[in-house]
């Protein structure tokens, strides 16, 4: 894993940090067994993790039972109201591939794709609404607009009706996949698995298995990345506006391209085919959760304007029926009937960010005794610096470490460029604020990549590292650039759907790591790198040099903590 594991930088998330992150959050700290015991009582249930939820096999035996039911109905009728309860139907609510699709048809989404790809698409069909039913609630995903979390909340809430429905088991919860906990960035084995074995010990086909993700998933060596999915940071963001785009953008984004083989590419790399995949639905109960979490955190404000409350949404009931609700239906307590097992806090503990994939206690425990093995290091004690600036004075807003720079353009899988940073006067103080551990709840440094944009779908997603530019060994992965959307032909008729957008990535630990102790830094590399965003496998990720993928501005900033 690419994460810092010197025991400097365990002494600092395990001392300063962690006590900054804990007041930073300012998050009731109920634990585990109390927030359970508070969502019991929430008429409904409980959505509980996939590992607690896999600790019941009757939970997963119903799970299954609903999935192969739904499954069963994809060859009703298309007109019939039994179709609408359907695995095929509820995929396509979602998104689907065809004429009259806001996503283009199979040939609108393959065009211009290398040939390897081309493979994911084999047996899947455009498709045709069969009544003005399907016409109102089929494609109706949001992404990139104000209703990304909300649309996606109303989605869940009534694909876990028909769930119910089908298993004939009311009590029956989305289990979310628990990814921004690094012990659990491994698929579940429930849906990697091809066959299990049911109740009277017959092996069956597993309802929950996809053919078309990674091949990484279908052996169970693939997982995921811990550094790109650690939210720490985005929980601190105070506009809905701000974590919402983070959320979609970045991890959200990322888990797609990286279970399918890449984006735009099926199954989860491509918009208009994902929620086919199984795992879909537990990715999307942790989307919700980040929410969640996000909303319950002292002094944040979900947006309480008409226009964002009075939008419309129609799905399907459980007899098939539409029906219509309003976003301000998931704030009035009138329809959400559930409570996910943690969703007050879903950061990280300090520790946790040491280790990756391992995630035992065993580690965590072994990386505090190596840290408090060492001896004390005056940079990184508590307390003030002897002449530390007064933060408000001089940041009373962020303000550039780096000289300007030029648009850089992404052709090569290895792409590092050395970011200047002027010397003397202000930009001393600057640094000091950067560089100094001693600093860590005052001010935080900021890495921000301005109007990334491309005209064609880079197929590939890019690792974020910080760099010392005179040694490349002291290196820091800080996030992953990710692109979940349309390409070719599909792209160019939905040309919203690639509008530049901006990645933000906190690098405060980071540049210090990098720094090395160092009180002054004359420059620093970024470096980006293509990846899979799979670990564990060894693949090389196919790039299209010819994306014309291109960052405007980067920029370092230095901004008062959150
Ligand atoms: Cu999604």
């Amino acid at each position: 894993m690419r994460i810092a594991t010197s025991s400097r930088a365990a002494r600092r998330l395990i001392g300063t940090a962690a006590l900054a992150i804990a007041t930073a959050f300012a998050v009731p700290s109920l634990s585990n067994a109390e927030a359970s015991a508070e969502a019991a009582k929430a008429p409904g249930g409980i959505r509980l993790s996939w590992q607690d939820f896999a600790k019941d096999p009757a939970k997963v035996a119903s799970l299954r039972k609903a999935v192969a039911v739904m499954k069963s109905r994809n060859s009703a009728d298309h007109t019939s109201t039994v179709y609408r309860t359907s695995w095929e139907y509820w995929a396509n609510i979602h998104g689907y591939f065809g004429p009259d699709s806001p996503f283009g048809t199979v040939a609108d989404n393959t065009q211009g794709l290398p040939q390897q790809y081309l493979v994911y698409f084999k047996g899947i069909q455009d498709t045709t609404p069969p009544d003005q039913v399907a016409k109102d609630v089929w494609a109706n995903c949001q992404h990139g607009t104000p209703w990304f979390f909300a649309w996606h909340r109303l989605y869940l809430l009534y694909f876990e009706k028909q769930l119910q429905a089908a298993a004939g088991d009311p009590t029956l919860r989305l289990p979310y996949w628990d990814y921004s906990n690094p012990a659990q960035l491994a698929m579940p084995a429930a849906f990697i698995d091809k066959t299990y074995v049911d109740g009277s010990g017959k092996t069956q086909p597993n309802p929950l298995y996809e053919a078309r993700r990674a091949p990484g998933w279908l052996t169970g060596k693939a997982t995921l990345n811990g550094s790109s999915t650690n939210i720490n940071s985005a929980l601190k963001l105070k506009q809905f506006t701000a974590y919402q785009n983070y959320i979609e953008g970045r991890v959200h984004g990322y888990v797609h391209c990286t279970v399918g083989v890449t984006c735009p590419v099926v199954d989860m790399g491509s918009v208009p085919y994902s929620s086919n995949d199984p795992v879909f639905w537990s990715h999307h109960a942790n989307i919700d959760r980040m929410w969640s979490c996000w909303s319950n955190i002292g002094g944040h404000q979900n947006p309480d304007t008409d226009a964002f409350l009075n939008q419309p949404y129609s799905f399907v009931d459980t007899n098939g029926k539409e029906f219509t609700v309003t976003v301000r239906d998931l704030f009035n307590g009138t329809i959400v009937d559930y409570k996910y097992e943690q969703e007050t806090n879903c950061a990280r503990g300090a520790g946790e960010t040491l280790v990756a994939s391992a995630g035992s206690t065993v580690a965590l425990a072994a990386a505090a005794v190596k840290a408090a093995d060492q001896p004390p290091n005056p940079l990184l004690s508590s307390g003030p610096a002897p002449n530390a600036p007064a933060t408000e004075s001089l940041l009373a807003e962020p303000q550039p470490l780096n000289a300007p720079t030029q648009p850089l353009a992404l052709t090569q899988a290895k792409t590092k460029v050395k970011i200047t940073m002027p010397q003397g006067g202000e930009k001393a103080r600057l640094q000091a604020f950067a560089l100094a551990p001693q600093n860590a709840a005052a001010t935080e440094t900021h890495l921000i990549l301005e109007g990334i944009s491309y005209k064609a779908h880079p197929g590939t997603m890019f690792d974020v590292f910080l760099e010392n530019s005179k040694d490349p060994k002291k290196r820091v992965q800080v996030g992953t650039i990710s692109f979940f959307s349309l390409s070719g032909a599909a792209a160019a008729k939905h040309a919203e759907h690639q509008a530049p957008k901006t990645d933000d990535f906190d690098v405060t630990d980071a540049l210090r790591e990098v720094a090395g102790g160092k009180a002054s830094l004359s420059d620093v590399t970024v470096s980006f790198e293509a990846t899979t965003g799979r670990e564990g496998t060894g693949e090389k990720p196919t790039m299209n040099a010819d994306a014309g993928l291109t960052i405007q501005k980067i920029s370092l900033m230095v901004q008062p903590a959150q």
